[in-house]
C-alpha cells in the first residue's frame, strides 16, 4: 500500500480546559464560550475518527489555555516525532505535557533545543516540508528545525508569510499532493512554486486552514465557495462547526497531531473508544 502525505490512522488531541476561554488571540472580541468549544471539540473528533482514524484523547491542562491546539508544541511523522519551542512564551512549557506521550508512540522523539518554532508554521507535503517564518517561528528555530528534518530524512525549505499572519497554516493547506488552498496574499508571495494552488475567494480567507484526512477535506463551516472551489477539484468535502474556538485564532489543522502508523489495525469507521 502507497501511504500518502495526508493518510492519517492515528492522532492525538487534548481536550479543552475551563481556561481555553483565556486562549490567545491577535485580536480583542469576545472570548468563546466553554461548553460550545466542547461540542465544536468533540464534533472535531468524532470527525477524524469517522473519517479512519483512532483518535488518543490527552487530558485537559488548565494551566494552558492554548493547550487544545496539540499541532503547535510537536511535529510527528510515521517514524519520529519532533518535540518543539512554541514561540509564544504562555505556551512553550506545552512540549512537557507531550513528551511522555510522544516517547510511548514513537521509535524516535527529537527535540528542538534553542530558539521557536510552532508546527502551525510547518506544512508536511511530499517532498518537503515547508517551514514558515512568523511571529512564532524564529529564523534560528527554523533553520534548528531544518537540522533535526535532515537527521530523519526530510528535505525542508523555509518561507516567509504574509506580514501579521499567525502561523504558515492560517493561510495554506495541503489539498493532495500536487495542490494546495491558499490565500491570495500567500500564492502572491511565490512560496507555493511548484504546487497548483486553489486560491480562497478573499471573503473566505478564513477557510484556508482546512485539513485533508484521507479521502476528506475538512473545513470551516460557513464557507459555500471554499466547498465547491475543493468539489470542482474533486475531492470530498466535511464542513466542520468551529466558529467558537475560531474566536482563539484556530483553525483546523491545530487540534490534532496525526501521523499514519505503519502497524496500526485499519481502524477506518472505527467505533470510538479512546485509542
Ligand atoms: C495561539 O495563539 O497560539 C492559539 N490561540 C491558536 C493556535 C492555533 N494554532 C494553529 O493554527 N496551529
Amino acid at each position: 500500500m502507497v501511504v500518502r502525505v495526508f493518510d492519517f490512522n492515528s492522532a492525538i488531541v487534548r481536550s479543552p480546559g475551563r481556561s481555553v476561554v483565556n486562549g490567545l488571540r491577535a485580536n480583542p472580541g469576545p472570548a468563546p464560550v466553554f461548553e460550545t468549544v466542547v461540542a465544536e471539540h468533540q464534533s472535531y473528533v468524532a470527525a477524524l475518527r469517522g473519517a479512519g482514524v483512532q483518535v488518543t484523547v490527552l487530558d485537559p491542562l488548565e494551566q494552558f489555555p492554548d493547550s487544545i491546539f496539540v499541532e503547535d508544541p510537536a511535529l510527528v511523522f510515521s517514524d519520529a516525532a519532533v518535540l518543539l519551542r512554541p514561540g509564544a512564551p504562555s505556551r512553550l512549557a506545552e512540549v512537557q505535557w507531550l513528551s511522555a506521550t510522544l516517547t510511548s508512540l514513537f521509535p524516535q522523539v527529537l527535540q528542538l533545543r534553542e530558539h521557536h518554532a510552532d508546527g502551525g508554521d510547518v506544512l508536511i507535503t511530499p517532498d518537503r516540508v515547508l517551514i514558515g517564518l512568523s511571529s512564532r517561528t524564529n529564523k534560528g528555530g527554523a533553520a534548528a528545525l531544518q537540522s533535526l528534518l535532515d537527521s530523519i530524512g526530510r528535505s525542508s525549505e523555509v518561507v516567509g508569510i504574509p506580514r501579521g499572519t499567525l502561523h504558515l497554516k492560517t493561510d495554506c493547506s495541503l489539498v493532495d499532493e500536487e495542490t494546495v488552498l491558499a490565500t491570495a496574499e500567500l500564492a502572491d508571495s511565490g512560496v507555493l512554486k511548484g504546487f497548483r494552488v486553489l486560491v480562497l475567494p478573499r471573503e473566505e480567507r478564513i477557510a484556508a486552514n482546512s485539513l485533508r484526512v484521507n479521502d476528506v477535506v475538512f473545513v470551516r463551516a460557513g464557507c459555500p465557495r471554499t466547498v465547491d472551489l475543493l468539489s470542482n477539484h474533486g475531492v470530498t468535502v466535511v464542513p466542520l462547526q468551529v466558529s467558537e474556538i475560531a474566536k482563539i485564532d484556530a483553525g483546523l489543522s491545530c487540534m490534532s497531531l496525526r501521523w499514519f502508523e505503519p502497524g496500526a489495525r485499519n481502524c477506518r469507521y472505527d467505533s470510538g473508544a479512546d485509542g
